[in-house]
């Protein structure tokens, strides 16, 4: 079933010049780019973007982590890529992150926070849909 998610590259893979990695994973699996745009986002959109998390204890250090450069927004479509970019992606935290994704690949754990984690996916086609409204609207 062909879907599409939002995939964000965050501040930290932007700045570690991993956009082109990220983009070519994306690409090797064989998903499609559909829109792509670097932005330096406001306050609004990242608490829009991040509203399941408020009032968590790393809501404050994420959004303002978010906020500290720019990012890359992805419109990307594909069989199930939903589920199968959050793979590519690996798990939340980089340290426990498998090798072979993104986050187990490049994530490192020296003095960096589980924010840190280079990129952003939708996990539901709800979320999909409600975050690709957001940021591509
Ligand atoms: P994911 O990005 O894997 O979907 P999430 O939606 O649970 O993870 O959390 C959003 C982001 O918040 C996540 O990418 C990193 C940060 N985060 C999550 N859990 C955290 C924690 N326990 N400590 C610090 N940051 C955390
Ligand atoms: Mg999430």
């Amino acid at each position: 079933m062909v879907e599409e998610t939002l995939v964000l590259i965050k501040p930290d893979g932007v700045a570690r010049s991993l956009t082109g990695e990220i983009l070519r994973r994306i690409e090797a699996k064989g998903y499609s780019l559909v829109d792509i745009r670097m932005v330096q986002p406001e306050r609004d959109i990242l608490a829009a973007h991040y509203a399941e998390h408020e009032g968590k204890p790393f809501y404050e250090p994420l959004v303002e982590f978010m906020l500290s450069g720019p990012i890359v927004a992805i419109r990307v479509a594909g069989d199930r890529v939903i589920e199968g970019f959050r793979m590519l992606s690996g798990t939340t935290d980089p340290t426990l992150a498998a090798p072979g994704t993104i986050r187990g690949d490049f994530g490192r754990d020296w003095g960096l926070k589980v924010q840190q984690n280079l990129v952003h996916g939708s996990d539901s086609p709800e979320s999909a849909a409600r975050e690709l409204a957001l940021w591509f609207a």
